[in-house]
């Protein structure tokens, strides 16, 4: 029998990892027939917010980025984007960047289409544009070694330039593949496991991790990974890139 009092979702200062079996549904304003789990915010001391959004037959999201660009990746299903009068069919693996100052719209296609959403303060850097909406395909983008490593391909989804100030890549490491060093940096992460199972160490700590978890890692959170079981383990995550370190 299940105990209804264990979860293996923490909450820390440096660190949380959220799992589904403590989902507690939001309402957001604009976004109907559609379940929404905010799974990381600046209320835990993030910087960025991570919803996953699971929508219902004639489910939507409508709205505009104001002072937060939008980053929305299709985990399963199918739904329309429409930004700012250009629209695509998305399923899954592919993904839309709406800079700020943007209106939006998707429409769910498939009933109990999840789409993942990353939202971030946008840093304008003088001397150059804002970043144009960009609609892409994780499919059409090659992963490659990490740090010369075979066994881990790192997957860049959206474009290498100063005018970015947030990366979003998805991870892939075979069975027994690890980070080869713990990583001890300023930069900030937001991740969703899209698939497999493997153990993070977060600041010290040790932590089981499968298909359907959230991990918030603040600055200097220390981390390391290694992937477990007998598939690939695969993750899509959030950085912030390209700013200066105020
Ligand atoms: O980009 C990164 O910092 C990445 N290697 N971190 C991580 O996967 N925890
Ligand atoms: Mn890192």
């Amino acid at each position: 029998m299940e105990i209804s009092a264990l979860t293996r979702s923490v909450v820390k200062r440096s660190h949380a990892v959220i799992s589904p079996d403590g989902y507690v549904n939001s309402v957001v304003p604009g976004w109907t027939n559609c379940t929404v789990n905010v799974l990381i915010n600046e209320q835990m001391g993030a910087r960025l917010c991570q919803n996953l959004v699971t929508l219902q037959s004639g489910g939507r999201l409508t709205g505009s980025t104001r002072e937060s660009q939008l980053f929305l990746y299709i985990i399963s299903g199918g739904c329309k984007v429409t930004v700012s009068g250009e629209g695509e069919e998305l399923t899954a693996g592919r993904f839309v960047y709406i800079p700020v100052g943007k209106t939006y719209r998707l429409e769910c296609r498939t009933a109990g289409t999840q789409v993942l959403t990353f939202h971030k303060v946008y840093e304008k850097l003088e001397g150059y544009g804002i970043p144009s909406v960009i609609f892409g395909d994780a499919a059409e983008i090659s992963g490659d070694p990490f740090l010369g490593d075979p066994a881990l391909r790192l997957q860049v989804l959206l474009p290498d330039n100063l005018t970015f100030d947030m990366a979003v890549n998805i991870f892939t490491y075979d069975p027994g593949g690890h980070l080869p060093f713990v990583e001890t940096h300023i930069m900030e992460h937001g991740l969703l496991y899209l698939q497999g199972q493997g153990v993070y160490m977060l600041d010290q700590e040790w932590y089981p991790i499968k298909k359907g978890d959230a991990i918030w890692m603040a600055p200097y959170c220390q981390q390391w990974f290694t992937a477990m079981g007998k598939e690939p383990a695969v993750y899509i995550y959030y950085k912030n890139i390209n700013r200066f370190p105020t």
